[in-house]
């Protein structure tokens, strides 16, 4: 078999053996593929992503599209069915983690572990223009990422760009000690953790647990993230929102810690619900003024 026969049989979707081998290290070159592939790492790191655990997706800009279009594959995959209609979302691109994949392989090897979707006109399919080599699939939860990506991109005017699922330890535990319950949950992580305020002043929402990867999660996901930049999944981890990678995964980083403080403190006292000290109402108003912060007074 020669060179090029053989080049051919390890690509995917008709793309062209020469054009292949560039737009794969080409496009892993490019800077938000690079940001996608740290933030994925650093999860990893902390313990965020068990096997396959966790998720991200990245809305591309024009001159991220402009940087990358010329490695897409000459022949897309067919349309998927997305689950759920996004109009907000038609012609929009999204850089995506891969069904089945694991986190800590994006950084290494994000044209397989990750790739880069299409949204179709309606709103309401995707199909894949770069990466996710070897038959892969956007996420599980792709269209909760589809239908929050809408529903951040209307309420920041186009700003928010990151959506990233984490399962960090701490939060999940925190949640099978108080109930489903947006106000109870911020009020907790607030009060625990001064820069917590700071971090979320707008509160986190809270879902009760749902079926992974189905529509009514990612409908329901979407539906709190228009009031809230991240929204808790009891028993199963965060969905949070950012302008970029800093802003999401700094987030569910702020937010995670707030429950491992608060855990901590609990155990360290026998178990007992009510802390001794803890930051109180007045404090956060104090810090929200001298912060300038937009904070959640419906949580007070
Ligand atoms: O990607 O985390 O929620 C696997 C999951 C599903
Ligand atoms: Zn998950």
């Amino acid at each position: 078999m020669g060179f090029l026969e053989d080049m051919q049989g390890t690509l995917d979707r008709g793309m062209t053996a020469a054009r292949g081998a560039v737009s794969t290290v080409a496009g892993e070159q490019l800077g938000f593929v690079r940001g996608f592939g740290r933030m994925c790492q650093d999860g990893w790191e902390l313990g965020y992503h068990e096997r396959n655990g966790g998720n991200a997706s990245y809305r591309l800009c024009d001159s991220d599209l402009a940087s990358v279009q010329s490695f897409f594959y000459d022949t897309p995959s067919s349309w998927v069915p997305l689950g759920v209609t996004v109009p907000e979302m038609a012609g929009e691109y999204l850089l995506v983690t891969g069904s089945g994949k694991f986190l800590r392989n994006v950084q290494s090897n994000p044209v397989e572990s990750a790739g880069i979707i299409e949204i179709s006109a309606q709103g309401d399919a995707w199909r894949i223009v770069w990466g996710l080599k070897g038959g892969g699939r956007p996420t599980s939860e792709v269209g909760a990422h589809v239908a929050a990506h809408g529903v951040r991109k209307g309420v920041t005017g186009g700003k928010a760009r990151v959506l990233y699922h984490a399962h960090p330890n701490a939060l999940i535990a925190l949640t099978s000690l108080v109930p489903a319950d947006a106000r109870t949950l911020t009020r907790l992580l607030w009060s625990s953790v001064t820069e917590s305020v700071i971090a979320f002043p707008g509160g986190v929402g809270m879902l009760a647990w749902m079926v992974p990867g189905s529509s009514d999660l990612a409908q329901a996901t979407a539906r709190v993230m228009r009031d809230f930049e991240a929204c808790v999944w009891q028993l199963h981890g965060v969905f949070a929102s950012g302008e970029d990678f800093d802003g999401a995964f700094g987030l569910v980083n702020a937010i995670d810690k707030a429950a491992d403080v608060y855990l901590r403190a609990r155990a360290a006292q026998g178990g007992a619900a009510n802390l001794p000290y803890s930051i109180s109402d007045a404090d956060l108003r104090a810090t929200a003024l001298a912060y300038d912060l937009p904070l959640n007074e419906d949580f007070l």
